[in-house]
C-alpha cells in the first residue's frame, strides 16, 4: 500500500494506479458480469449494481480500496453509487471533460470515486484521461451539446476548450483502479480495441455529505460509523444474482438519473 496516496490525491485530484486484485480474480469477476447480462441484458449504467449483484458489492468493498479510500476521506465510508461502465469493442461511445460534482447534487467534496478496471483499460481501449490540479480551480461551465449520441454522460454535459497537452492517461490492468476527486476534470476516447472496456465506478462519500436534489436516496455504510443519518439504508446483495432486489434497484437506477442526469 502506497503511504502518499491522499498527499498524491489532494495535489493531483486522482491516484492510479491502486493495485487491488490479480488477474485471475478481476477475469472471474468479469465472467460473473458476463453471466448476469446473459441473464438479464446489459448492465452498462446500471446505478447500485451492488444491491443485486455481490461481485460488484466485493469489489467496491475489497479492503485495500477501502484502506485507500480511507486515507483520502477518513474512517467513516459509505458508498453512495455503483454502475459497470462499459465501451463495447471498436464503438464510438466516449466521455466528454467534465467535474462529476457538477450534477451530482452533493453538498461537500468529501467523496472519492473509484473506477475498477476489468478489462485492459489503456490509450487503445478508452482509458481514463484527468487534468492534473484542475480539481483545485472548482467548478467550471458545462455546456449540453444538442447531439452527442455516443457521449456516455446522461446529458453529454461538457467542458469545452481543454487544453488536451495537459491530459494524464491513467491505464489500468484488470484488478487496477483509479481514484479522482469530484472537481477534477476527466474525459475518455472511444473504444478501439477488439475487447469490451469494463469497469466499476463506484462514488463513495463521507456520511455528513448531504445528497440535496431529491429525498430517498440511499447509502451503505462500509467502513466506520454513520452520525448523521442523511440516507435511507440498503443492503448489499448475498447473492450472485438477487432477483427479489431488481425492482428496488431500478426504482433507485431511475431516482439517480433524475438526480444526476440534471445539473445543480
Ligand atoms: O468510464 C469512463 O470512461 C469515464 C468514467 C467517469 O467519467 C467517471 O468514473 O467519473
Amino acid at each position: 500500500m502506497n503511504s502518499n496516496i491522499s498527499q498524491q490525491f489532494y495535489e493531483n485530484g486522482f491516484f492510479s494506479p491502486v493495485k487491488i486484485l490479480n488477474q485471475e480474480a478481476a477475469l472471474s469477476h468479469r465472467a460473473e458480469l458476463e453471466e448476469v447480462e446473459a441473464k438479464l441484458g446489459p448492465q452498462h449504467y446500471q446505478n447500485k449494481i451492488h444491491t443485486i449483484m455481490r461481485s460488484a458489492y466485493e469489489l467496491l468493498s475489497d479492503p485495500i480500496l477501502l484502506d485507500a479510500i480511507e486515507e483520502i476521506i477518513g474512517p467513516d465510508i459509505m458508498v453512495y453509487n455503483s454502475t459497470y461502465i462499459i465501451k463495447e469493442p471498436n464503438t464510438l461511445s466516449h466521455v466528454s471533460w467534465h467535474q462529476d460534482l457538477t450534477y451530482w447534487g452533493l453538498d461537500s467534496d468529501r467523496q472519492v470515486s473509484a473506477w475498477i478496471a476489468l478489462s485492459p483499460a489503456n490509450d487503445v481501449s478508452g482509458c481514463m484521461r484527468m487534468i492534473p490540479g484542475s480539481h483545485l480551480s472548482g467548478e467550471r461551465i458545462h455546456v449540453i451539446p444538442e447531439d452527442d449520441p455516443d457521449n456516455v454522460l446522461y446529458q453529454s454535459q461538457t467542458v469545452e476548450n481543454i487544453d488536451e497537452t495537459k491530459a494524464v492517461s491513467c491505464p489500468l490492468l484488470p484488478g487496477q483502479a483509479s481514484l479522482h476527486h469530484g472537481w477534477t476534470l476527466h474525459a475518455s476516447a472511444p473504444n478501439q480495441s477488439n475487447d469490451r472496456r469494463i469497469g466499476l465506478n463506484v462514488q463513495y462519500i463521507s456520511p455528513e455529505v448531504k445528497q440535496t436534489k431529491l429525498p430517498g436516496y440511499s447509502a451503505l455504510l462500509l467502513r466506520g460509523e454513520d452520525r448523521y443519518g442523511h440516507y435511507a439504508t440498503e443492503q448489499a446483495s448475498s447473492e450472485k444474482l438477487n432477483y427479489l432486489g431488481i425492482e428496488h434497484q431500478r426504482e433507485m437506477d431511475n431516482l439517480y438519473s433524475r438526480i444526476a442526469g440534471t445539473s445543480g
